[in-house]
């Protein structure tokens, strides 16, 4: 086990720092951020740039420039080993003449890298040391990682409720149920993640415009998407105004009105046609695919509760953001989730806790699902 200094974890800080700060920005392609240290002096720094290139190692070490002889590189995924639209960043690394690479989570899945970069570093004489700050690191690549290995973008559903779990009163009502402090944390998920994902019943109840409202986040283009199986988006909607800027892809069922799809396809918007599953709905895992097929890799789920439900039932959620108002609906109250289709307490979806914060009078809790 190495023994981190406290230069190390500093440096590596920075680095996760810059990593997060391009999240939701460098799809297909992880978000990485990078630090070159001349002992506890930062000379160069650098993040994935948007699009995914170049990379971050590249970024720092053109910021430090001759200053990286000799240095160590903060980096916080494995450095690439493949020639790619640029060279590998382990050679830039070998090149630039740094003497030690710090890596945080040391494995990349990509088949083209796989540990290969780090042999690389290794076999230049240069000292590798992995590990540091690892789970961090990993949390940060989590959505490239799932569609690696799973083929798959990761699902985050968040749900503003009430303390009995509902969404919206029973006549649609749901503006607001949370209140302006755990919105702003929803503002903070949209712009971590790759796209935005509502159904269609919440596009036609609030016209809502999905976009990250954080200050300095306004204009990052955001992906949004609509589970819209009969295409019903209307063509005066806040999402299809704006899809010049801010992209918009409408997942439809292949029986969809065809003249709705070129109308909407007229104003710049993207419809995807998936197959319906057994049941006659869109086949989500089926539109999960084809989303990871245009380089999404990350998606906020923001509602409804037929939408939510019908994806964890479907087993593509990873992590569920529970906004919790304290306010009571009863029975005059629309559930969160709906169509589960539980029948016994043993088939119950199974969480995971994982952390707990409190704004103004709301609690928000983050759980990974375990299981379906
Ligand atoms: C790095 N630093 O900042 C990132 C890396 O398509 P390419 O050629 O850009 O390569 C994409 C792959 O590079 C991606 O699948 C992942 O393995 C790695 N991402 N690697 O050294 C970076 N974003
Ligand atoms: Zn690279």
């Amino acid at each position: 086990m190495t023994e981190w200094t406290s230069t190390d974890r500093r440096m590596m800080m920075a680095a996760l720092n810059l990593a997060r700060g391009a999240l939701g920005t460098t799809a297909p392609n992880p978000a990485v951020g990078c630090v070159i240290a001349q002992g506890d002096r930062i000379v160069g720094q650098g993040a994935t740039q948007p699009g995914g290139r170049p990379h971050a190692e590249v970024m720092a070490l053109r910021d430090a420039g001759a200053a990286a002889q000799g240095a160590t590189a903060y980096v916080t995924l494995e450095p690439c080993s493949h020639h790619g639209r640029t060279p590998p960043c382990a050679d830039a690394l070998i090149e630039a003449g740094v003497a030690r690479v710090v890596i945080a989570f040391a494995h990349d899945p990509d088949p083209r890298v796989q540990g290969r970069g780090t042999a690389r570093l290794r076999a230049a004489g240069i000292a590798v040391e992995t590990g540091l700050m690892e789970h961090d690191a990993q949390a940060i690549v989590a959505g490239f990682v799932k569609t690696v290995t799973h083929g798959l973008p990761w699902i985050t559903v968040k749900l503003g409720v009430t303390l009995d779990g509902c969404i919206a009163t029973k006549g649609g009502e749901s503006r607001w149920i949370t209140g302006p402090g755990a919105r702003k944390v929803v503002q903070r998920m949209r712009a971590e993640h790759d796209a935005i994902l509502v159904g269609i019943g919440t596009v036609l109840a609030d016209d809502p415009g999905l976009r990250s409202a954080l200050p300095g986040f306004e204009d990052r283009p955001r992906w949004r998407v609509v589970a819209d199986s009969y295409l019903r988006t209307p063509l005066d909607s806040q999402l299809v105004r704006n899809a010049a800027t801010h992209p918009l892809i409408l997942l439809a069922a292949s029986d969809a009105p065809a003249d709705r799809a070129k109308a909407l396809q007229g104003d710049g918007v993207t419809v995807l046609t998936v197959a319906r599953d057994a049941g006659g709905t869109l086949d989500l895992t089926a539109a999960m695919r084809a989303l990871k097929g245009v380089g999404l890799t990350s998606i906020l789920n923001e509602g409804g509760s037929q939408l939510a439900g019908a994806l964890l039932r479907a087993g593509l959620v990873d992590r569920l953001a529970w906004h919790r108002a304290p306010i009571l609906l009863g029975d005059s109250g629309l559930p969160a989730l709906q169509g589960l289709g539980i029948e016994r307490l043993a088939d119950a979806i199974r969480l995971r806790f994982l952390a707990r914060q409190e704004y103004e009078d709301d609690v928000l809790e983050t759980y990974d699902i375990l299981s379906r």
